[in-house]
């Protein structure tokens, strides 16, 4: 009872207190006109103090967490940063299988990757033209919780089955060497192999902290290079190899992000050929489509800078495919490994092929003589033409 006088009482209280604000505030908004003057430049001033104090800390935060990461990555220069090979395998189930009915091979490989990212379409070229089979994990750009178990955040990742567990090679390029390397001689496992391509931390020439892998291009041939190889040989699908992942394809983003409407394009396609719509719940799909295609616009713009590219961007992606037919045509075969595809054949290819749907690649046969090679090259990768020659 008393709780409930107590309470009654209190709302009484509260309903003339309020009673009399209301009257305050009648009061007040008669002479709004005058009184309401000064209020907005107060407000704006501390909301501008606020602003400034809250921007110098973030901006002391940061600066603090870069001198951190500059100081911790200046004492990791030169040394050696591991690949363990893992016990278990990742608790991650394969979105699709690739199985091959000529793989030559007993490899238990895993690609982590996007569909259409150019470096992973590198490395399913490769596994295609020899007829390997494999397993595929779809990443998802934006969480990549696919990957959460590497400390190496970019794709392609292969995952293979070795001695005592599963062994991760990082890098496209790293990649394909080890492969190629086993399917030359089988003698050596890929995580022997993998130890001939050390990752060292390092700063390149513009002060930028990175990882380099050691001898990425090379093939390690163990003292004798096969019988139907020379040097010169050898000297150029290296030589086009590095020229394909530190030129030609520096040329591809500005090209198929070059508008907005091609960037929606793109992430469409994207869409599409990564079979977003099996894989990722509507909205985020919805979120990488639309937030893709605007950022990797924006991002295009300044990647055409920073690669020096022509402001008519597609004629400096017409060049560099003119570069590489030229090339070929001065090898005189109908690729540039002659008249079978070399290692450089399948990178270009693998680069190509991450596009063939955008209009950029279209234009690309309109205005060069692409189309005789590339035709030639997916006859042969479809057909896993490669593993007749590793049968032989
Ligand atoms: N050098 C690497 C480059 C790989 C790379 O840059 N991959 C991109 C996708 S196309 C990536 O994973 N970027 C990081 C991200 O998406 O967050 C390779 O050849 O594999």
């Amino acid at each position: 009872m008393a709780v409930l006088y107590k309470s009654a009482r209190l709302s009484r209280n509260l309903y003339n207190k309020s009673l009399s604000i209301l009257n305050e505030d009648k009061l007040i908004r008669s002479f709004r006109t005058v009184v309401q003057e000064t209020k907005p430049s107060r407000g704006i001033f501390k909301t501008s103090l606020i602003g400034a104090v809250i921007g110098t800390a973030i901006g002391i935060g940061y600066a603090f967490e870069k001198i951190n990461r500059d100081r911790k990555n200046l004492a990791l220069e030169g040394s050696e940063i591991k690949v363990d090979i893992l016990k278990t395998k990742p608790p991650v189930s394969p979105s699709r299988k690739i199985p091959s009915p000529v793989d030559p091979t007993n490899l238990k490989l895993t690609l982590f990757q996007y569909q259409s990212c150019p470096f992973c379409c590198k490395v399913r070229t490769f596994l295609d033209y020899y007829g390997i089979s494999y397993d595929i994990v779809e990443v998802n750009p934006l969480f990549r919780n696919e990957i959460k178990w590497s400390s190496y955040k970019k794709v392609p990742i292969l995952l293979a089955k070795v001695n005592g567990g599963y062994q991760p090679l990082n890098d496209s390029s790293m990649i394909i060497s080890v492969l190629a390397s086993y399917l030359n001689d089988q003698q050596y496992n890929l995580d022997e192999l993998s130890k001939y391509y050390p990752i060292i931390a390092m700063h390149d020439d513009d002060g930028k902290f990175k990882h380099e892998i050691v001898n990425k291009y090379f093939l390690m041939y163990q003292g004798s290079i096969p019988k139907n190889r020379s040097l010169d040989d050898i000297v150029e699908e290296r030589k086009w190899r590095q020229w394909a992942d530190d030129v030609f394809i520096h040329t591809l983003s500005p090209n198929v992000y070059r508008t907005l409407g091609e960037s929606y394009q793109t992430f469409q396609m994207f869409s599409k050929i990564g079979r977003w719509e099996e894989y990722f719940p509507f909205w985020e799909r919805t979120l990488m489509m639309n937030f893709g295609a605007v950022i990797m616009w924006i991002i295009g713009k300044r990647l055409k800078k920073r690669h020096n590219l022509n402001d008519d961007v597609r004629q400096s992606f017409y060049d560099e495919l003119n570069t590489w037919l030229k090339a070929i045509d001065a090898r005189g075969g109908t690729f540039m490994g002659g008249n079978t595809p070399d290692l450089s054949d399948l990178t270009v290819y693998g680069i190509l092929r991450s596009i063939e749907e955008c209009d950029t690649f279209k234009d690309a046969i309109k205005h060069t003589k692409i189309d005789n090679w590339f035709k030639a090259m997916k006859e042969l990768v479809d057909n896993h033409s490669g593993a007749t020659l590793l049968n032989s």
